[in-house]
């Protein structure tokens, strides 16, 4: 059984504008390019919620959105601030982001900056009675993770495959999170524009109208065959997608950023408080350590763009859930074990005290990454 997590950033660089610039909370915001007071020539970015309320959304021309800004200022309410992109800004967030995605599952396929699919299939494995209902706790804590690490609001959509999760992602924006297990999917689905679905473009749309399809149970209609004739191989795939149904497969990078082997224990270890429990917890450790070198050594000599990594992380997730990143950015690019090893142990040492562990927590998993490969 799949279960697949899709992750989109409500708002993304307007949230982000509206988090750094406090004198705006709860304004309209617009980013994009300049308006030039409404002689501007480029396009909106995208717009907070407050001023898609005035109709302003991403790709409109800026002048439009000016225009639109104007009328609502003319009835009273607070004109748009509109604000430049700072793309570094955002690419670094959306960095942080996929890096606490990265902690709660091993599959992450980054679709854009601000949106990504993450495979919790692995949940279905584990001994319990409703998998979709631990996946959705699990999007809880990634959501409150997002929220206190960057003051952001994510929405998330849980599904059998990436075609539900997308579209679930969005059906309850902002801030939502909904959950579809395969038996709903098709009906899901079913009331919807056709246009939720991926590959159904303007042009399809127009003949599909034509033949009196408009929503997605309207496709139904039709056989496999006959939608082959009338629109090509995706015919047979709208078929299937039709039916909530899609097999396609997680795309990860192929050139890794950076490289992490984590471990969720089978029983929650102790937290160090004897001899023995130490132990454990650093040979869980060293072992992660190898498992990252062996990896990362195996994709140098398959002729990587890299030879050393320049940071390494060391993830902490607590019984209760709560997860912890710590990291350290060595003076020298290394490629030893040894570094792996050491600098790991050095950033857990704190959580074996009371230090990084006040009240004395298990741990549910630990991971090690090395990052900024050079
Ligand atoms: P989206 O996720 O499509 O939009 P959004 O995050 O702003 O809003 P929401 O998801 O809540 O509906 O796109 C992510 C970012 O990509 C967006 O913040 C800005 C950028 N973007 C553009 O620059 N031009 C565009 O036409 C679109 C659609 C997005
Ligand atoms: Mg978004």
């Amino acid at each position: 059984m799949r279960i697949i997590g899709h992750l989109d950033m409500d708002a993304f660089f307007a949230a982000i504008e509206e988090r750094d610039n406090p004198r705006l909370a709860g304004l309209p915001i617009v980013v994009g390019s300049d308006p030039k007071g409404g002689m501007g020539r480029g396009v909106v970015s995208t717009a907070n919620y407050a001023a898609r309320a005035y109709g302003i959304r991403s790709a409109l021309p800026i002048s439009t959105a000016w225009r639109l800004s104007d009328a609502a200022e003319r009835k009273g309410l607070p004109p748009a601030a509109f604000l430049d992109v700072h793309m570094q800004k955002y690419g670094e967030v959306s960095r942080r982001i996929m890096a606490i995605l990265r902690t709660h599952a091993a599959h992450v396929q980054e679709a854009s900056v601000d949106e990504a699919y993450f495979d919790l299939s692995f949940l279905a494995d584990e001994i319990s009675s409703d998998p979709y209902e631990n996946a959705r706790e699990l999007a809880r804590i990634i959501k409150k993770e997002i929220k206190e690490a960057e003051g952001l609001t994510a929405s998330i959509g849980i599904g059998p495959n990436k075609l539900i999760a997308k579209i679930a992602s969005d059906a309850e924006k902002p801030n939502g999170l909904t959950v579809v297990c395969e038996e709903d999917a098709e009906n899901f689905i079913a009331p919807m524009g056709i246009r939720v679905i991926p590959g159904i473009g303007p042009k399809t749309e127009q003949k599909l109208n034509g033949l009196g399809v408009r929503l997605v149970r309207d496709v139904k209609k039709f056989s496999s065959e006959e939608l082959r004739t009338l629109l090509g191989k995706f015919g047979p795939e709208l078929y299937e997608k039709a039916r909530g149904r899609s097999e396609s497969p997680l795309v990860e990078d192929a050139e890794a950023k950076s490289i992490g082997a984590h471990e969720t224990f089978l029983n929650d270890m102790p937290p160090g408080d004897t001899r023995a429990s130490r132990k454990a917890l650093e040979d869980a450790l060293k072992s992660l350590a190898g498992d990252v070198h062996r990896r990362f050594e195996k994709q140098v000599a398959a002729g990587a763009a890299f030879t050393k990594f320049k940071s390494i992380t060391l993830t902490v997730r607590f019984d209760d859930f709560v997860t912890k990143n710590r990291s350290v950015t060595l003076s020298l690019p290394s490629d030893s074990l040894a570094t792996i090893q050491f600098q790991a142990l050095r950033l857990f040492m704190p959580f074996l005290d009371r230090r990084e562990n006040p009240d004395r927590k298990s741990f549910r998993l630990l991971g090690v990454r090395v990052e900024k490969l050079v």
